[in-house]
Parts: C-alpha cells; structure tokens; sequence
C-alpha cells in the first residue's frame, strides 16, 4: 500500500510524523532510577546544568568558590534569578527549562519557582522516568557508564538490573586519556598490567576490558578525545586503542563511539562548565577508517569547523558513523545547518542526533528542539525532489524518519563489515 503525499500535504505530514517517531537516544548520562542518586531529575537540576552555570557567571560576581558552597537550591534560585529573571531566558539552556515546564503542563507565565519544585517533588524516581520518556517519546535512553567513578562501580559489581530502557555504554575517558594513572586503579582491581608495554600487560588490559563487557553488555565502548588526539602514535592512548580496544571492538562487533574536539577543564575551577572546543585534525580518524575497515565507529566532533570534513570523510567510508550535534553545536543555528549538510551529502545514512542529557526532563526539550529543526531540513529535502517529479510516499517518509530517530543507530550496532 503507497500513499503518495499531496505537495500541499507534505509539510504537516513530516513534522505529525517526526514528532511521532519513538527515538533512540544514542548518547545521555541519565541513568535508571536502581542507579540511585546518579540520575539527575527536577527543576533544581535543571537549573543548575553546567551549561547554565557558565552562563550565569557571566553576569553574577559571585566568586566561583562561593557559587560551590552554596545548596543546589540556592545555586538553582541565583541561577533562576540572574538568567531568567534579571535578563530575559534566551539562550538554548534557559529556554530548555521554560519548555521543559511547559511540556510538563506548569504555568510558566507564573515564574513560581517554588510551585515547579513541588510539582518535580511530587514525583518518585520510577514515575519522573516513566512520565518524562513518555512526554519525550525517547524508547531507548543509552548511557554513559563510568565504572572508574567509585560510586557507579560498586553499582555495577553488585549486580544491578535496570529499566530494560536504558542501555549501557563502557565509557573509558581514564583508561585511555589517563592510562598512567589508572594503571595503579587496574592493579588494585586485580588486573596484573606492568609498567612496561609487553603482551602480558595487553592481555590484562584486554582481560579488564571483556571482564566489564561480559558484566555491562554495553552497545559501545565511547571515549571523548583532545583536538590533539592522533593515532597512531607513541603514547599510551594510542597503545590501548591499537592493542586492546579496536581488536575487542571487531571480535565483540561493539563500535567503537570517539567524541572529538574537547578541550577539559580550560577554566578548572568551573568544573564540567570548564571544558571548551577547539579544532581536531581528521587524519588519525582517516587513518583508522581506512586500515580497520571491519572496525564500525561513531563519531562525532565538537568544533563546527570540523563538521564539513567529518561529514565528507563519512562519503569515503561506510565504517563511520556520524552522529550528533554536541554540545556547543547543540543550538539551532548549528542543528539546523549540520542536518542540512548530512542530508545533502549522506541522505538519511546518519544519525543526526542525540540529547546529552544530563538531567531527565532534558531529553523532552532537547528532543522538541532538534525534531523541529529536522523536520524542517526534511521537508525541504523532499520539497527539492518534488520540483524534478519525485512524489515521495507516506510511508517512505516513515521510513525515512524512523531511520533518522531509530533504525539507523540498531542497524549500525548490528552490521558485519567486509574485509574493505
Ligand atoms: O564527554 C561528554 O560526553 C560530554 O557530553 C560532556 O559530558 C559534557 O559535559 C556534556 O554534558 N555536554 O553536553
Ligand atoms: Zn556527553
């Protein structure tokens, strides 16, 4: 059955189905409520996400030591007061919040602080989740899981069973940006790695990698990585990728999910609002493409400038992935103009989003932002072909959409490359 949409029709259609679309959101740091306290949820949280603490920074002389001391509730009403009260909420992070509690039916006219967070309050862990994913249509929320955090290790090594929504991912920013230092974690959790670089110590590298694969199941193994990052070369991170987490990746088929361009910690006392962009060069990337071509990788970038090579080199190589408008490219302007280039230069082969949430009711405005954006993206696309007598169906476009939000991420996850 086809069912050939009417110009005139086109538009409504593609925004009533993207907005319908369940989406699976490749990359959060939500965690299921058994994960306790790690899940973040309700107003001060939001509030108080590190991207708008930068921001309020910029007009509050409160000094940065000070802003720490004070509760998240205090920190949340300095925040409210500075970037929603004192000038107007306009940036992405300020008006997330406003569509957060507008989705959630709060009066947002009111500005009644007090009256969202009873309303959050009101909620238990369980029922935020199951209301939030729902308001969101996020079917699957895809985690970043740190077992070098103390406390989500110990999570993890007793045993827990979660929400069968969430998924977990083994994230190894230490393992691999840090192996100096979490050489002495891995010896104290039993791993026998020498100091010297010698096959015993990559096969305890490798035993601690598959140990925690066998325990998390993960989809993916993610790392993010400097503008500097090069492979290959003489360092450790170059080591481990090569040796122990490329060979894993092809022998358990989990790509491998690299997260390019971040600068940490450029203002430390900001904390997590302290991380900045900066250009990266793709030649370590090409370099990996071409010489583990049964190797599947996700990436995405974080400086805008790279998003034009990141994009062609996606052309060149079917093992790549892109994904994502990250971070400080996840603002319209940015969504809007890296959709538009993935879709004329990949079609629908990409997978142009994800949340980055850190906060639970952020996956429903960051999700309400995007869609819009790329329906619009889509609906020109379509609108192009049309004009050559191209009469896209009904249910191709659900097609197409449900790739775009959902398909394109699992297909991915369970392709088998050939050798080239
Ligand atoms: O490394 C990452 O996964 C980044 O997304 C950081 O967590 C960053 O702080 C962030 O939340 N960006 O949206
Ligand atoms: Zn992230």
């Amino acid at each position: 059955m086809t069912t050939i949409i009417a110009q005139d029709q086109l538009a409504s259609f593609v925004r009533k189905t993207v907005a319908e679309q369940p989406v699976t959101d490749l990359h959060t740091h939500l965690y299921s409520p058994e994960f306790g306290g790690l899940l973040l949820r309700g107003i001060d949280e939001l509030l108080t996400y590190h991207y708008l603490v930068a921001e309020v920074m910029r007009w509050s002389d409160i000094a940065i030591e000070d802003f720490w001391k004070l509760s998240k509730q205090e920190q949340a009403e300095l925040i409210w007061q500075e970037l929603f009260i004192n000038h107007s909420p306009i940036s992405e992070a300020c008006r997330g919040v406003l569509t957060c509690l507008e989705a959630f039916g709060q009066d947002v006219g009111s500005r009644d602080l007090a009256s969202y967070r009873k309303f959050f309050d009101g909620m238990t862990p369980a029922e935020h989740v199951d209301a939030t994913l729902k308001l969101a249509k996020v079917e699957h929320v895809v985690m970043t899981n740190d077992i070098f955090n103390e406390e989500e290790r110990n999570i993890w090594l007793s045993g827990v069973k979660y929400d069968e929504r969430f998924h977990a991912v083994l994230r190894m920013d230490p393992l691999l940006n840090d192996y100096a230092n979490t050489k002495s974690s891995l010896r104290e959790w039993g791993y026998a790695v020498e100091d010297e670089w010698n096959e015993a110590t990559i096969a305890e590298v490798r035993r601690f990698l598959t140990d925690w694969i066998d325990r998390m199941n993960p989809l993916y193994m993610a790392v993010s990585l400097p503008p500097s990052f090069a492979f290959p070369e003489d360092s450790d991170r170059s080591r481990v990728i090569a040796d122990c987490i490329l060979p894993i990746s092809r022998e358990r088929n989990i790509p491998f999910a690299m997260m390019i361009g971040v600068k940490k910690r450029v203002h430390p006392a900001l904390g997590d609002a302290g991380d900045y962009v900066a250009k990266a060069g793709l030649e370590s990337l090409e370099h990996m493409l071409l010489h583990y071509p049964q190797n599947k990788f996700l990436v995405t970038m974080l400086s805008r400038e790279n998003q034009h090579e990141l994009t062609t080199l996606a052309r060149k190589f079917r093992n790549l992935m892109v994904f994502g408008c990250w971070w400080f490219l996840n603002n319209p302007v940015f969504i809007d103009e890296m959709t538009r280039m993935r879709m004329e230069m990949l079609g629908t082969s990409m997978i142009p989003q994800h949340s980055d949430a850190r906060v639970l009711d952020q996956v429903v405005y960051k999700w309400s932002h995007s869609k819009r954006i790329i329906a619009d993206a889509l609906i020109d696309k379509y609108t192009d072909i049309a004009v050559s007598g191209w009469q896209v169906t009904a249910e191709e476009i659900q097609r197409d959409v449900a790739d775009l939000f959902y398909n394109n991420f699992w297909n991915f996850l369970k392709r088998e490359l050939p050798g080239n």
